[in-house]
C-alpha cells in the first residue's frame, strides 16, 4: 500500500459539459489549500459561496466550497469539495491550481482506498461503491446500496463470529487436555460450525443469484433489409444514431447504444439487414450481424408487417448464442389497414415510426431480463467473494469430517483458523496488497 500522508485531488464528475463540476481534495494540506484558494477559513460542514482564485488572484470561478474535518469525512481525512461550473477547461484550471498548492492527482479509487485504510468502510463496502456507480439496473443499484449499508458485511461477520466461537471452544479444549473436572466436549463447537455452515450455504446462494446484477445485457436488432431496424434503434435510444432510408442495405456497420429500457440499462445493437448479396461491403456487414448475434441476450427479430413477411428465423438461427431469447417484432403497423393487432407470447406489433406498441415491446424485453424475483434476497457479489466463501465452506466441512473421525484437536483448530482467514479475505481484513490494488484500480478517478 502506498503512503497516504500526502494530499490528493481529482475531478469527481464525469467528462463533458455539465451544470456543475466537482473537485475533491483529501489529506492534511486540505485546510491550507481551502484558505489559499478561497481566501476564507474552512468551516466544517458549511457550504460557503466563494471565489476560487489563482495564486495571481485571478478568479477562476465562483461556486460552493465544502469542508469536512477529519475523521468525519468520506476518506476519514480532511476533505474539501469545490462545486463549480461543469466545464472541463475550468475544472482543469482549478485542479492545476490545487496541485500547485501541494496536492497531487489522485489515482482511480484512491479516495475510497483511503476510506478503507482509515476504517471508514470494509472492502465489501468499498467494492459496493464501485458497483453502485457501475450498476446497470435499478435492482443492481438497490442491491449495491444494501452492500454499502453493510448488510452483506454484517451477514459475513455474523457467520465469522460463530466460527470464531467454535475455534475458541476447540482451543480451550486444547489448553486443558487432561483436566478431569473440566468439560472438554467439543460438541458445542461442532454445533456452532453446523449452524454457520447452513448460514453460509444460504449466503452463497444469495450471492450467486446476485451475480446476474453485474451484467449489462445486449439486445440485438436483426431482420431483412428495410424492415425498420435502424428506425427502431433511433426510437428506443431517443436520437438519430443510425441512418434510416428507404434503400435496402443502408446499415453496414454495427451501431451500439447504451439505453435505459424500463429498469434495465442495456446495450442496444443495430445490424445490417440479412440477405444474400454480392456487394462486398454489405457482405462484411452481414458477417458482423452474425457476430453480434453470438453475444446477444435478447434478439429483436424485425419483420415488415405491411408486406406480410413470414417468420424465417432460419436466416439467423445458427448464429444465435444458446441462451438468447428471440422476440418477433412486426413493424410498420401504421401502414396496415387492419388495425386490430393482438400481441402473443412471442410476437409484438409496433410502428417504429409512430411509436405505437413500443411500450409493450419494452415491457416484454424487461420481463425477459427480469429473471430473478426475490431481489431482497440477492447480494451483488463479486466472483472474489464467492470464491473466498466457497473456500470457507470447504474448511468447515473438513473440520466436521475430522471431528467425526476423531482426528486431533489441532487438526480441527487448523481448519477453523483457515475458515476464519477466508472470512477476513472477503471483508478485506487480511487481503493481500495485490487484491486491494486490483479492487481500487477499477474505480473511476475522483472516487
Ligand atoms: N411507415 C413506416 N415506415 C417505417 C417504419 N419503420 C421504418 N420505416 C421506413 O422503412 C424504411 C427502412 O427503414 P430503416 O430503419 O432504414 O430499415 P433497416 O431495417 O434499418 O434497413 P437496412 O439498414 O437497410 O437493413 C425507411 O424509409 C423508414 O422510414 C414504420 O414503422 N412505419
Ligand atoms: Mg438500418
Amino acid at each position: 500500500m502506498p503512503e497516504n500522508n500526502d494530499t490528493i485531488a481529482a475531478i469527481a464528475t464525469p467528462l463533458g459539459r455539465g451544470g456543475i463540476g466537482v473537485i475533491r481534495v483529501s489529506g492534511n494540506k486540505t485546510k491550507d489549500i481551502y484558505k489559499a484558494l478561497t481566501g476564507a477559513l474552512a468551516k466544517p460542514r458549511l457550504a460557503q459561496y466563494v471565489s476560487f482564485k489563482s495564486s495571481s488572484q485571478q478568479t477562476i470561478d465562483k461556486g460552493l466550497a465544502l469542508y469536512f474535518k477529519s475523521p468525519a469525512s468520506y476518506t476519514g481525512e480532511d476533505v474539501m469539495e469545490c462545486q463549480v461550473h461543469g466545464s472541463r477547461i475550468l475544472l482543469g484550471m482549478l485542479l492545476e491550481e490545487i496541485i500547485s498548492l501541494g496536492a497531487r492527482v489522485a489515482r482511480p479509487g484512491e479516495f475510497t482506498e483511503r476510506a478503507f485504510l482509515n476504517d471508514k468502510m470494509d472492502l465489501l463496502q468499498a467494492e459496493a461503491v464501485a458497483d453502485l456507480i457501475d450498476s446497470n439496473s435499478k435492482k443492481a443499484a438497490r442491491s449495491a446500496m444494501q452492500s454499502l449499508d453493510g448488510v452483506f458485511s454484517d451477514d459475513v461477520k455474523q457467520l465469522r463470529d460463530q466460527v470464531f466461537n467454535a475455534r475458541t471452544l476447540v482451543e480451550a479444549a486444547l489448553d486443558f487436555p487432561d483436566e478431569e473436572d473440566v468439560d472438554i466436549s467439543i460438541e458445542p463447537a461442532i454445533n456452532n460450525v453446523e449452524v454457520s455452515l447452513s448460514g453460509l450455504n444460504s449466503l452463497l446462494s444469495r450471492a450467486e443469484a446476485g451475480r446476474v446484477l453485474d451484467q449489462n445485457p445486449t439486445v440485438v436488432i436483426v431482420g431483412s433489409p428495410n424492415v425498420g431496424k435502424s428506425c427502431l434503434i433511433n426510437y428506443l435510444s431517443g436520437f438519430d444514431s443510425a441512418i434510416v432510408s428507404a434503400m435496402p442495405g443502408t446499415t453496414r456497420d454495427i451501431i451500439r447504444e447504451k439505453v435505459l429500457l424500463g429498469d434495465f440499462a442495456v446495450t442496444l445493437v443495430d445490424t445490417a439487414g440479412i440477405r444474400e448479396t454480392r456487394d462486398l461491403i454489405e457482405k462484411e456487414g452481414v458477417d458482423r450481424t452474425y457476430k453480434a448475434l453470438a453475444v446477444a441476450d435478447v434478439v429483436l427479430y424485425v419483420l415488415d408487417n405491411s408486406l406480410e413477411q413470414e417468420i424465417e428465423s432460419v436466416i439467423f438461427a445458427e448464429h444465435l448464442s444458446s441462451d438468447a431469447k428471440v422476440i418477433t417484432v412486426k413493424n410498420k403497423i401504421d401502414l396496415c389497414k387492419d388495425s386490430n393487432f393482438k400481441n402473443t407470447e412471442d410476437v409484438i406489433y409496433i410502428s417504429a415510426k409512430t411509436g405505437a406498441g413500443v411500450s409493450e415491446l419494452i415491457e416484454k424485453i424487461c420481463s425477459i431480463l427480469d429473471i430473478t424475483e426475490n431481489e431482497e434476497d440477492m447480494i451483488f457479489a463479486r466472483q472474489r467473494h464467492i470464491d473466498a466463501l466457497h473456500g470457507v465452506k470447504e474448511h468447515l466441512l473438513q473440520m466436521l469430517s475430522a471431528a467425526k473421525q476423531d482426528a486431533g484437536l489441532e487438526v480441527l483448530a487448523e481448519s477453523l483458523r483457515l475458515a476464519l482467514s477466508g472470512f477476513d479475505e472477503v471483508t478485506g481484513k487480511t487481503t493481500s496488497d495485490d487484491v486491494l490494488g486490483h479492487v481500487f484500480s477499477q474505480f473511476c478517478i475522483g472516487k
